[in-house]
């Protein structure tokens, strides 16, 4: 939201591959999270404005396993959230040995939801569902290719189809979705691949299998060979309200900085108005200012900006890196505190003990309250093991470390009291010049003073810890970490400076 009315994205930071549901005025949505866990976040609205993480579909070890040799951005890729008969049903895929596609259902979407259902025969990525009227459920996946399937028991029948291959001369017809409207099963599917060239493309059959006729207006949706400050738009989903008017989300960028541009958030969630002509959807401007929309707003609960770990189990919001055993991050071990307790590896492996949460705000600062008297840990900015940057604290000496490919360096230290310290970050306008070569941010580390105001030690450009220059899915997570030893925190503070 901002200051002036509705906005996009609608669900900022690293929410991408967005899937949505309706139940009578309720809106739910559900993203990839692909090597954080938990997994799958689960959000709620009643206006397609406003929306409240209520929960993860892949909370606990029973549905989602990650092991240590699980690449960043492999993991947890694009979900499809339905309900059907009375429940809801989420359609996902874990990209990793002994993954595939698997089915888990809820009868309340904040959770629990159930153990996973496999779909051994159910290939590829992307995974869909529908039901026809004799209730046949019907799996599509990417490629784009659909095999008839039992949800309740994972068995299939007969050999995947090929459906459709999308738009010629588009790479990756991929994030399929179906629907009935009308006399028409339509097929939505996503092409051109999520970077710059993404679109996404429509065809509609009299069947649930086709044949299907692409719409002669593909692609219905792509910002490709444009300027728009929204970028690789893409991966949609659609939604009718309770008025008849139909909405679609879907995953788009925000570039920052000069040519050809950084992106830092990751993939966001967006919306977009649609409307039909002559049996075609036509999407509106996924615009940054969203029109008034034709029913109240109904805002959520404001979020806290500091989480003072006084809960017994963290907020949905928190995520880690592929898992969270209990003995290395519970906020049980000492009252009010959150601690992290290491097992060898740094933001530098991919078994670091991280509790973070998605950068949602290209300019945004956080603070937090480190006791590292038992180890060493401090606060970061990640986006994978090769990227990220963090102030860490450890026997009386603070350090900035920047990790960016094979390089990692120690940009600064200098000597720090022993106890309890507040390191913080905030993260802005790169100092000038501002030119086509400048960044898309900087990202400054330091530590607060009794008055406090932070005391900068060092200041890195943040085009390094961007998607263009890392690769990958994700986008950034700024959190607390402990690299040796147990290290606890009493607080973190995450304060948005604008949109
Ligand atoms: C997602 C697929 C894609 O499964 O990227 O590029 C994958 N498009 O639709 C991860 O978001």
């Amino acid at each position: 939201m901002s200051d002036t009315g509705p906005a996009n994205p609608v669900i900022p930071g690293f929410h991408p591959d967005p899937s949505i549901c309706r139940v009578g005025d309720d809106y739910y949505l559900a993203c990839s999270s692909f090597e954080y866990f938990p997994g799958v976040p689960v959000f709620h609205s009643r206006d397609l404005v406003h929306w409240t993480q209520i929960g993860n579909a892949l909370d606990r070890p029973s549905q989602l396993r990650l092991a240590a040799d699980v690449p960043s951005s492999a993991g947890i890729y694009a979900p499809t959230l339905r309900y059907h008969d009375g429940r809801f049903w989420l359609v996902v895929t874990n990209v990793s040995k002994g993954g595939g596609n698997l089915v888990v259902t809820a009868t309340d979407p904040a959770g629990p939801w159930s153990d996973p259902v496999r779909l051994p025969g159910v290939p590829g990525i992307d995974p869909d569902l529908a039901w026809d009227e004799d209730g046949t459920c019907w799996c599509t996946v990417a490629g784009i290719a659909q095999v008839r399937i039992d949800p309740h028991t994972g068995r299939t029948y007969g050999p995947p189809q090929k459906l459709w291959s999308g738009t010629p001369g588009a790479k990756a017809p991929e994030a399929p979705h179906l629907y009935r409207i009308g006399d028409y099963w339509y097929l939505l599917i996503a092409v051109g691949g999520t970077e710059r060239g993404h679109g996404v493309a429509i065809a509609r059959g009299r069947t649930p299998s086709g044949p299907f006729e692409p719409c002669p207006a593909n692609p219905i949706l792509t910002h490709r060979s444009t300027d728009h400050p929204v970028q690789n738009t893409g991966h949609a989903d659609l939604v009718q309200a309770p008025d008849g008017s139909w909405w679609m989300v879907l995953l788009g960028v925000r570039p920052g900085g000069g040519t050809p541009g950084w992106h830092v958030l990751g993939r966001e969630t967006f919306l977009a108005p649609v409307t039909w002509v002559d049996g075609w959807p036509v999407v509106g401007e996924v615009a940054l200012d969203l029109p008034e929309l034709p029913w109240p707003l109904v805002p959520g609960p404001v979020e806290e900006q500091r989480d003072d770990f006084d809960l017994s189990e963290l907020r949905p919001l928190w995520i880690s890196v592929r898992d969270r055993p209990a003995e290395h991050c519970t906020t049980k071990e000492r009252a009010g505190w959150l601690t992290l307790r290491a097992r060898g590896g740094s933001l530098d492996e991919p078994d670091v003990v991280f509790t973070g949460r998605r950068q949602q705000h290209l300019s945004c600062r956080a603070r937090t309250l480190v006791d590292p008297s038992e180890g060493r840990g401090g606060l970061a900015v990640r986006l994978d093991e090769r990227h990220h940057y963090a102030i860490e604290v450890s026997g009386g000496e603070v350090r900035v470390v920047a990790r960016v490919g094979s390089l990692r360096t120690v940009v600064a230290a200098q000597p720090v009291p022993d106890g309890p310290v507040v390191l913080g970050l905030t993260i802005g306008d790169p100092p000038p010049p501002h030119d086509a070569r400048t960044g898309p941010d900087a990202v400054s580390f330091g530590v607060e003073q009794p008055d406090g105001t932070l005391s900068v030690l060092a200041t890195l450009d943040g085009r390094y810890l961007s998607t263009e220059v890392a690769g990958g899915f994700t986008g950034r997570v700024i959190g607390m970490y402990a690299a040796a030893g147990t290290v606890h925190f009493d607080w973190f503070d995450y304060e948005p400076i604008s949109r």
